[in-house]
């Protein structure tokens, strides 16, 4: 199949990614987002997220007549739905008394009908969005059928799940292996046709249903391993081990590959994700739904390791450094980070925080400071919640020019193998309990 004219719907981290690199690799495409101040900045030539490199392809591919933006979709030969399927803040499911999440389809759900006027016979629809099993055949098919046309029959349809990682996006986006789930052979082999535009990975193709799954698979499976990373974390605290030098020995064995604990899984997709297989099957999820509990309440552990460290919290002044719900990426949603503040401020702490890739953060509630330097003067602590690499590069001598606070608390085990003590100041480390202090040091 040809494609000349693409309409990608949804110009987020992922939408808007793979907007740029068609149009860059020649691609007419139209980027459709709802929300008019994303559109009219990327009219003006500016974006809304921070992704290494993707500034200057937008900028080329707008440049190049290539991108247009719009509020609505238009007839194009294929339509690619990348919105966001969150899940919903105010109800949950009960199963056996256990609550879970639901997930909020109404972005897909209204990008889906938004395409139905200007779906034609031969064209191709492909939804990226993560949503749980079986979405594409049961949610829709029918909406789009709403055309008078027919799902597999005078258009194609297929599931096709990003898998790139935040902060890596354009690369892995060309170089990773895509999988494509057609509702018929023929749809997965247009969307095989599709993305073999830019993609230098593998393109494997299957049945749309299963390449949900897949993409459901691959986040629980890493949500299950790091939430063993964090339960290694307590138990290590309690026996008075540390945790990431026996991290580091388990994994010499050659079939060990243990994550890193910290203090707790954000970000849109992990802490996300597995919640679609608990709500679609509860019966048959228990070791995910404990998954999803114990990186729930990691920020509930690291609060007792900071009470551990400074006592009553109550008017204690702590910096809190990194709000981002991972490294060197400026993305706070569903941060753990975000979430350690609000717990240490419900304790009675006064909070600033710094979050080098967002000065102005921004949030409700949170005393972002611009600099580093605001943050941590005069407090009593300062406690690392994100490994970002300017902040676990800072040495003893330039955190005492800085600060005050002689109690550090690392969450991320960006401080360590540095002669803290000989500055003056106490580090704790989450995972080391104090027994595995005084053997080490
Ligand atoms: N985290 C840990 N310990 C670790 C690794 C991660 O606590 O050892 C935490 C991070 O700090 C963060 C969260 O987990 O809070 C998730 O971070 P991540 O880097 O594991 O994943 P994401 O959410 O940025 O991206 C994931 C990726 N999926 C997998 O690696 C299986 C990416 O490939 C997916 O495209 C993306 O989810 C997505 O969009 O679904």
């Amino acid at each position: 199949m040809k494609f000349s004219k693409i309409c990608v719907l949804g110009l987020g981290y992922i939408g808007l990614p793979t907007a740029g690199t068609f149009a860059t690799n020649g691609v007419q495409v139209v980027g459709v987002d709802i929300d008019l101040r994303v559109v009219e900045t990327l009219r003006h030539g500016e974006i809304h997220i921070h992704e290494p490199g993707l500034r200057t392809v937008v900028e080329a591919a707008v440049q190049s007549g290539k991108l247009r933006v719009e509020t609505r979709p238009e007839e194009a030969d294929a339509f690619i739905i990348a919105v966001p399927t969150p899940f919903y803040e105010d109800r949950t499911g009960d199963y056996n008394g256990e609550a879970y999440k639901l997930a909020d389809m109404r972005a897909v759900t209204s990008a889906a009908e938004s395409l139905v006027p200007h779906l034609r016979k031969g064209n191709l629809v492909v939804l990226e969005s993560t949503s749980p099993p079986r979405t594409t055949i049961d949610l829709i098919v029918p909406i789009l059928e709403k055309s008078g046309l027919q799902a597999g029959t005078d258009f194609h349809l297929a599931y096709s799940p990003e898998r790139v990682l935040p902060g890596q996006i354009l690369r892995e986006l060309v170089d990773n292996a895509r999988v494509i789930g057609g509702i018929t052979p023929e749809s997965a082999q247009a969307g095989h046709d599709l993305y073999a535009i830019f993609v230098r990975g593998e393109i494997v193709t299957t049945d749309a249903t299963t390449a949900e799954m897949v993409k459901l698979m691959e986040n629980t499976y890493r949500d299950v391993n790091i939430a063993i990373a964090n339960e290694f974390a307590r138990l290590a605290d309690r026996f008075g081990v540390n945790v990431w030098e026996a991290i580091d020995l388990a994994n010499r064995h050659p079939r060990v590959k243990i994550l890193s604990p910290g203090p707790g899984v954000g970000g849109h997709c992990i802490s996300v994700d597995p919640w679609f297989f608990v709500e679609t099957a509860p019966d048959l999820t228990l070791l995910i739904y404990s998954s999803r509990q114990v990186n729930d309440s990691q920020p509930h552990y690291v609060l007792e390791l900071v009470q551990r460290a400074l006592g009553s919290l109550k008017g204690k002044k702590i910096a809190a450094l990194g709000l981002a719900y991972k490294p060197d990426v400026d993305d706070l949603r569903e941060s753990p980070a975000v979430e350690m503040v609000h717990l240490l401020q419900d304790a009675g702490a006064i909070v600033k925080a710094y979050e080098p890739f967002k000065a102005e953060a921004g949030l409700p509630g949170v005393d972002a400071r611009p600099t580093l330097e605001d943050a941590l003067a005069d407090v009593d602590a300062a406690i690392l919640l994100v490994n970002h690499s300017g902040l676990r590069g800072l040495t003893p001598e330039k955190l005492k020019s800085l600060t005050t606070a002689r109690v550090l608390i690392d969450t991320v085990n960006g401080w360590a193998d540095r002669d803290w003590a000989s500055a003056g100041f106490k580090l704790y480390r989450l995972g080391v309990g104090d027994k595995s202090d005084s053997l080490i040091r």
